[in-house]
């Protein structure tokens, strides 16, 4: 199986099932989750010619484990990083006493100014380390680090959720909470 193939289809089933199922004609259930056979024949139709076996491919070997199906293998979803309205419904965590926020410089003195946004996300992404945050931010240019006081902000009321591949998702994070 070609490695370039099923890096194309991860990119466009994340387009898929985080921001715009409509473009195959597929829809999204409150928790984000849809019927892994008509995403297959939507796929078919729609000129990304897939298989069951290959889908699953994608998902197991996918680097950062973006999807994930279902107990019964009947649904599949994005674990997060949707921009489309659902919601993954994970528990609220305590989270470790700090997270990290990768970004780039360019953004800094916004953030500092107006707190971490979630942008078009539905939640600002979070990382449990260093390493992870700074290439999360290298996506957007030379990266920048944010260190969160989490324990801080879990204390003071804000909810923190950890999806399934390991992301901590919060809704904001104001100025106060960070440091550089
Ligand atoms: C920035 C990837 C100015 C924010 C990653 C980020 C992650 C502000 C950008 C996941 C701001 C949004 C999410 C403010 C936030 N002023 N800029 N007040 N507040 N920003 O892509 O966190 O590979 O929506 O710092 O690994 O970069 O797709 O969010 O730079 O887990 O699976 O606005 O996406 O995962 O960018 O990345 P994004 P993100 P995948």
């Amino acid at each position: 199986m070609n490695e370039k193939h099923i890096t194309h289809l991860s990119k466009f089933l994340s387009l898929v099932l985080r921001h715009a199922p409509e473009t195959i004609g597929i829809i999204l259930d409150e928790n984000g989750w849809t019927d892994v056979e008509t995403l297959l024949e939507q796929m078919n139709l729609k000129g990304e010619p897939i298989t069951r076996e290959l889908l699953t491919v994608v998902v197991d070997t996918n680097n950062k484990k973006r999807f994930a199906f279902n107990e019964d293998g009947s649904k599949i979803r994005a674990s997060q990083g949707h921009s489309v309205n659902v919601d993954p419904g994970y528990t609220p965590q305590q989270p470790p006493q700090l997270l990290y926020h990768g970004t780039a410089l360019q953004f800094k003195d916004s953030i500092v100014k107006n707190g971490i946004l979630k942008q078009n996300r539905t939640h600002v992404h979070l990382s449990a380390d260093t390493e992870t945050a700074k290439n999360v931010g290298s996506r957007h240019g030379k990266p920048f680090i944010f260190t969160i006081d989490a324990a801080q902000m879990h204390k003071e009321g804000y909810l923190f959720y950890v999806s399934e591949n390991g992301v901590w998702l919060t809704d904001t994070v104001p100025p106060v909470y960070l440091s550089e």
